[in-house]
């Protein structure tokens, strides 16, 4: 590497630099590709994601100097990674915009020839920069207060399989879940508006289906409408959610976009609605631990965009892969006001949230009543809990599949083991006796 190069990137290095309270922090894990120091490749990751470039310049501009990152801690985890801390200046970035930050943050450097690999595991936000953001227009309170459900967890649940139905089907289906005891119908991720069930035509349908639930038990239900589509036809599916009186819609924001998630907070504030965020597409880069950006970051994103709910994967439990501590870490900072890192956690910093409401964590993925237990005991109860072939997939259909998921909360939060109130409860009881219990 010729030396002038080095310099370059060098400038972007301080170990001396103490951030300032109103720099916006970022962790990252750097894996120097073999032949580039650790300087080398921190300078890089700062210089990339800020002001710099690859060769020194022949112009420099007035703000050039105030807008540089700097890199001002290492860490080696001796496993030939490194912890990485970047201050960056509040300058750099526009006021209230997510693609902005994640060009600058989470751009062009997961690229670099210099790095094996890089990921981005925390991102501190200064109270200057959350002040740009709504946050969660609801947030726990306010969701619990639209359900009506005070302490217990929330109750959801997608209709498997994840496509097929008509819209009569899916009203059918989906007045089936709620009168059995499930608070919100929720639609899958993949289910938009194609030709065999068109939006509207669906959400008339579940709509007639709450109004029927509502009045037979006299709670109150919702609908997890999947509004996730271009951008216009977005607009329209929100408005279309208000019209119908529904309180909720579904953004699947990873693959709509943070543009798109940021839209719909802001119609979402006109209409008075909760965002329920699906997070398809995260594991292609959250699952690599030495590359790509943590769930972690995702989770700080979200709250700060608007959700009001937000997957986070089940603990110990359910088809998808999840570290339990990364998933109790992600609950957190979703539900706290100042998020504090665990003793002996290096990949985070504290986070005070300014204020932000507090987003509703969800726990799903091959979650049935047998392994609800595991799940509560470690989030607590304020949290969404979906139960999508663990409802659809009971033996007697999808409203004893509800009552039982309802059966198992109850017993759960009465302290009754799962089987003894299983002798009285016919529907748990042909749900333990199918899948058994963890
Ligand atoms: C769950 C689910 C969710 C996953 C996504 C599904 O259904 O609807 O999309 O939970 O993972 O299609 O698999 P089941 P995550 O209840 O039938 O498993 O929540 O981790 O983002
Ligand atoms: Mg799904």
């Amino acid at each position: 590497m010729p030396e002038k190069f080095d310099v370059i990137y060098h400038e972007f290095v301080d170990e001396s630099y103490e951030p300032q309270e109103t720099d916006l922090i970022a962790v990252f894990r750097v894996t120097p590709r073999e032949g580039i120091s650790i300087y080398d490749a921190a300078g890089r990751v700062a210089a990339e994601s800020s002001v710099g470039t690859w060769t020194t310049l022949s112009v420099k501009p007035s703000f050039f100097e105030k807008l540089k990152a700097k890199a001002y801690r290492m860490h080696d985890l001796g496993d030939g990674s490194w912890l990485v801390w970047v201050a960056y200046p509040l300058g750099l970035f526009e006021e209230g915009s997510i693609p902005n930050l994640a060009s600058s943050v989470l751009g062009n450097i997961f690229g670099m020839k210099a790095l094996d690999g890089l990921r981005v595991e925390d991102i501190v936000f200064p109270r200057e920069y959350i002040r740009w953001f709504p946050g969660p227009q609801h947030g726990i309170e306010g969701v619990r207060r639209i359900l009506g459900v005070d302490k217990r967890p929330i109750l959801a649940t997608v209709p498997k399989p994840k496509l097929g139905y008509t819209p009569e089907e899916y009203g059918k289906v989906a007045y089936e879940i709620l009168v059995g005891g499930i608070d919100l119908v929720k639609d899958d991720e993949n289910f938009a508006g194609q030709s065999f069930c068109r939006f509207e035509a669906r959400l008339r349908e579940v709509m007639k289906a709450i109004d029927r639930a509502e009045k037979e038990t006299g709670e109150r239900k919702g609908y997890l409408a999947n509004v996730t589509a271009t951008i216009k036809e977005m607009e329209k599916r929100i408005k279309l959610v208000a019209d119908y009186g529904n309180k909720f819609i579904m953004v699947d924001f990873l693959t709509a976009g943070w543009a798109a998630l940021q839209h719909a907070r802001e119609l979402a504030e006109e209409y008075g609605l909760a965002i329920h965020g699906h997070r398809a597409f995260h594991a292609a880069f959250t699952r690599n631990p030495r590359h790509g950006v943590s769930m972690f970051v995702v989770a700080k994103l979200g709250r700060l965009a608007g959700l009001d709910h937000l997957h986070i994967g089940t603990p110990g439990v359910g088809k998808m892969d999840a570290k339990t501590a990364e998933v109790l870490d992600n609950a957190r900072v979703l539900r706290e006001p100042v998020f504090k890192p665990r003793e002996g956690d290096l990949f985070h910093l504290e986070q005070d949230w300014a204020g932000l409401k507090p987003v509703l964590p969800v726990a799903s993925g091959g979650l049935h009543p047998g392994n609800l237990q595991p799940v509560i005991e470690k989030l607590g109860t304020d949290v969404l809990l979906q139960v999508g072939g663990g409802v659809l997939g009971h033996p007697d259909g999808p409203r004893a599949g509800a009552a039982a998921v309802r059966q198992a909360i109850d017993a759960i939060l009465e302290g009754v083991p799962l089987e003894e109130y299983a002798r009285e409860h016919r529907e748990l009881a042909r749900a333990l006796e199918k899948w058994g219990r963890v």
